[in-house]
């Protein structure tokens, strides 16, 4: 009677030990399933948002090329901020973008670029390479296999790492610069501000331009760079006389042939946020009062 009684009470610590077992078992699988769960809601929010910012960044660049439109090709100064901060965000939707146009117009055409003229770019005196930069720019250009002093063509670029070809010929993109010796990533971002390939001259629109690029002009004092600043604050210049009775017959005729008065070809900046993710578009467009925008650029960066 005593052992039934034992083997009844074994047997039922055995079924609750049992059923304890099954029970963590089963919560295990619950909290499993849960944090999984978890996982992938974050997943996908992530990647909703990811999405979201993308059109951000559209809307972004669709705005700025309606600005342009509606400005007759001038940069509004409130979107010519450099860097993305508090005050220059434009909040829309679950969201905001940063959106920057930048002139190239304003810019030197690298790919129709004098050497001299490179070489009188000021900001490039800053870098303790300047020899190397300028010389390794034209070797990538020109046609020829023969170095200039400081510069590099084949033979120094198929001896690196991971050797590639020397161009040889034009730019495609201003990225291009980062692959020719001396130029790293500060003094591309350097370069990048007062260079560029995008444009379809290599005329640099004197109403826009910045004092570090007409001072590449030739012939033209820094004085008279000084009052065509001042003049053109207030009074743009609207045609070629406006320019030739400026600078006077003699020196229009060393530059007029590298001015413009207007501008065709922005570059647009674009970030798109929403919650913690971002996504960053920048485009290149070509425009024209009798045409539709014309994309000459576009890259998604992560
Ligand atoms: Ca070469």
């Amino acid at each position: 009677m005593m052992n039934k009684k034992l083997n009844y009470i074994n047997n039922k610590g055995f079924a609750l030990i049992i059923t304890l077992w099954v029970m963590v078992i089963i919560v295990s699988i619950i909290i499993s399933i849960a944090y999984i769960t978890r996982l992938e809601l974050r997943k996908s929010r992530y990647q909703v948002n990811k999405l979201k910012a993308f059109y951000l960044a559209r809307a972004g660049i669709e705005k700025a090329i309606s600005e342009l439109y509606r400005n007759d090709f001038i940069v509004p100064n409130e979107f010519m901020y450099e860097e993305f901060d508090l005050y220059n965000r434009r909040e829309l939707g679950d969201g905001c973008y940063w959106v920057r146009i930048e002139d190239e117009n304003a810019k030197l055409n690298l790919n129709t670029l004098a050497q001299y003229r490179l070489n009188l770019l000021r900001p490039l005196d800053r870098t303790i390479n300047k020899k190397e930069i300028v010389d390794g720019i034209f070797d990538w250009l020109d046609t020829d296999s023969n170095p200039r002093p400081y510069g590099a063509e084949e033979s120094y670029y198929q001896f690196l790492y991971h050797g590639y070809n020397c161009k040889n010929g034009l730019l495609d993109t201003i990225e291009e610069l980062r692959l020719i010796k001396g130029v790293d990533e500060e003094t591309f971002k350097v370069l990048k501000k007062y260079l560029t390939v995008a444009t379809n001259d290599s005329k640099i629109n004197i109403n826009t331009t910045s004092l570090d690029v007409l001072e590449t002009l030739p012939k033209v004092s820094k004085g008279k760079i000084q009052e065509l600043l001042y003049e053109r604050d207030s009074h743009p210049f609207k045609t070629r006389e406006e320019i030739e009775d400026f600078f006077g017959e003699k020196i229009y005729k060393e530059v007029g042939n590298l001015i413009r008065l207007t501008s065709d070809t922005f570059r647009i900046t674009c970030v798109g946020f929403v919650g913690n993710t971002y996504k960053e578009i920048e485009a290149i467009i070509n425009v024209s009062p009798t045409s539709a925008p014309r994309i000459i650029y576009w890259q998604e960066k992560m």
